[in-house]
């Protein structure tokens, strides 16, 4: 590993330093800093929605090889303990900008417009003297603020020939969402000012829902069987009625079209509301493809569901075809995920930018793959809660896995700590770089918090708010009901024993209600069952 911290000065390094100086005068308070000894680095920040652990292989996946994220792993620090504040899409991207919890970032759930006047990391970035872009999705309804240049997704996003809104203009453009993230990213690097380091974001859909791949993966995985699940057929027996409660299962939820890409009929006076909405989603995407695109899909799905309509499964035998289906499909944007991040490295490679760039790669949030019967997010259960969280340096930090629990509060101070930039109080997380070093502060947490807010809502997962430490997870759902239950996620890793009434669990209730008490004041997070929000 080599330290930059003694290498002479180079002319780019010198002039980099004046402009900061220069900077100092006109930025924020917040922004003002003491002139950085090292290199500043580059910030490549990718993040993908929905991407659970389970599917990724250097976090042990039996379901598929991610071959680009796996190298990033072996050349970098993987966070064996990273997880999220509030496992759904908008919360989650507010809660990594700010460094804030969601109840102090405004962004409760996925309805709620960002605030993009608050501090950001990518603004005081800028304000420091980064270059500053952002690709691909945004989900946070306002504009972005705090990026020299910028190129989203509206809302969603599709995976085909998608919409784009490019600094405020909107286009649609020819290809896979996948690819096109990727190249605006790339053609941004080739063509940005050399003189300032940057930050970039490259924020891909996939593998959000539909999952549809593209041709180049539309026959992978075919013909193979992914293993089940342990919990699939979870019968919730010992949760409270939140987990019984929602509308998230793939035997019961999935849209036969839009999800399983058994193509709908046309239209029928006869369909019921639900197979409407699913007649009209499916074909919204459909329809964006080329003649040439739905030619190579039909052939590819037509004889494959031409099998299932012949083989007129019901029940359990339905239930796990929807999960071969369902689960495919997801691998299959992963992959080309995977190999686009195959081209970025590639490209910091050939261009002399791997040493000094900081390269991260996340999720959004976890996601059910098939767990509990599930598809979706949301609920506190590890697979939702647990992110991928992979950051190479090669710099400053050693390859190593690192057990220690940070979460996603935690990017922002982080970057801005790598950067040289004074982290503001008000930001909640807290730097992972000593972490991420093998250096862990004796006082680094023990324990995270949780809170869901989006309710009534899609997939109808109850509010509730939850702290995990390295031994139990309690949870408590509100609102329009009132549930507890406890987890000791060491001796139940599926979380299938809610052991909250057990009289031998008492002292450990107790004990977890008053941690979780002191987070909820620590964070300011109080007062809210009572209606406040
Ligand atoms: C859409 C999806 C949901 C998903 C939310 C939020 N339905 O509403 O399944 O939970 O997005 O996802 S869809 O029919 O429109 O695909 S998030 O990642 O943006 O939070
Ligand atoms: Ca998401």
């Amino acid at each position: 590993m080599s330290t930059l911290m003694n290498a002479p000065l180079t002319r780019r390094d010198l002039l980099r330093r004046i402009s900061v100086a220069a900077l100092a005068s006109t930025v924020p308070a917040w922004a003002s800093r003491a002139v950085p000894t090292r290199k500043r680095p580059n910030i490549l920040f990718m993040m993908t929605d929905d991407h659970g652990s389970q599917a990724i292989s250097c976090y042990g996946s039996r379901l598929n090889r991610t071959p680009y994220i796996d190298r990033l792993a072996g050349e970098g620090v993987r966070f064996t303990n990273s997880f999220c504040t509030n496992a759904v899409c908008a919360p989650s991207r507010a809660v990594l900008l700010t460094g804030k919890h969601s109840h102090v970032n405004g962004v409760t759930d996925n309805a709620v417009v960002f605030d993009g006047s608050q501090p950001t990391f990518p603004k005081m970035l800028q304000a420091a003297g980064y270059e500053t872009a952002l690709f691909g999705k945004w989900h946070l309804k306002s504009d972005p603020t705090g990026f020299d240049h910028w190129s989203i997704l509206p809302g969603q996003g599709n995976y085909y020939n998608p919409d784009f809104v490019t600094m405020g203009m909107r286009t649609r453009r020819a290809g896979y969402v996948s690819d096109l993230i990727t190249d605006d990213c790339l053609s941004w690097l080739k063509r940005r000012n050399g003189d300032k380091p940057f930050c970039v974001l490259l924020h891909h859909k996939a593998p959000h829902r539909n999952w549809m791949p593209d041709a180049r993966h539309i026959a992978m995985y075919e013909g193979e069987e992914q293993p089940l699940p342990e919990t699939f057929f979870d019968d919730y027996a010992t949760r409270s009625d939140a987990a019984r409660l929602q509308e998230m299962r793939i035997a019961d939820h999935m849209f036969m079209g839009y999800d399983l890409k058994l193509t709908p009929p046309d239209s029928s006076a006869a369909e019921t509301p639900a197979e409407r909405t699913d007649r009209l989603y499916w074909r919204s995407e459909y329809d964006r493809m080329t003649p040439v695109e739905q030619e190579q899909w039909n052939a590819a799905y037509g004889p494959r569901n031409e099998a299932f309509r012949r083989s007129g499964l019901t029940g359990e035998a339905l239930a796990r075809w929807k999960y071969q289906r369902y689960i495919r499909d997801y691998l299959r944007c992963i992959a080309s995920v995977d190999d686009n991040i195959g081209r970025v490295l590639d490209y910091l490679d050939s261009s002399g930018l791997a040493e000094d760039t900081i390269v991260v790669y996340t999720s959004d949030q976890g996601f059910y793959l098939g767990e509990h019967g599930w598809f979706d997010k949301r609920f506190m259960y590890e697979e939702a809660l647990r992110i991928p969280l992979i950051i190479r340096y090669p710099a400053l930090l050693a390859p190593r896995v690192v057990p220690e629990m940070v979460q996603n509060i935690d990017f922002a101070p982080t970057f801005l700590d790598l950067a040289g930039v004074n982290v503001p109080s008000a930001m909640q997380g807290r730097s992972i770089r000593d972490v991420a070093q093998g250096n862990v502060p004796p006082d680094w947490r023990k324990a995270i918090y949780y809170h869901y807010y989006e309710y009534p809502g899609v997939h109808a997962v109850r509010r509730h708010y939850g702290i995990r430490t390295e031994r139990y997870k309690l949870i408590h759902f509100y609102y329009d009901i009132d549930a507890w239950e406890l987890y000791d996620v060491v001796a139940d890793p599926h979380e299938l024993r809610n052991i909250y009434n057990d009289p031998a669990c008492a002292g450990i209730v107790e004990t977890l209600k008053a941690r979780m008490a002191s987070l909820q004041s620590e964070c300011g997070d109080t007062g809210f069952e009572k209606g406040n929000r």
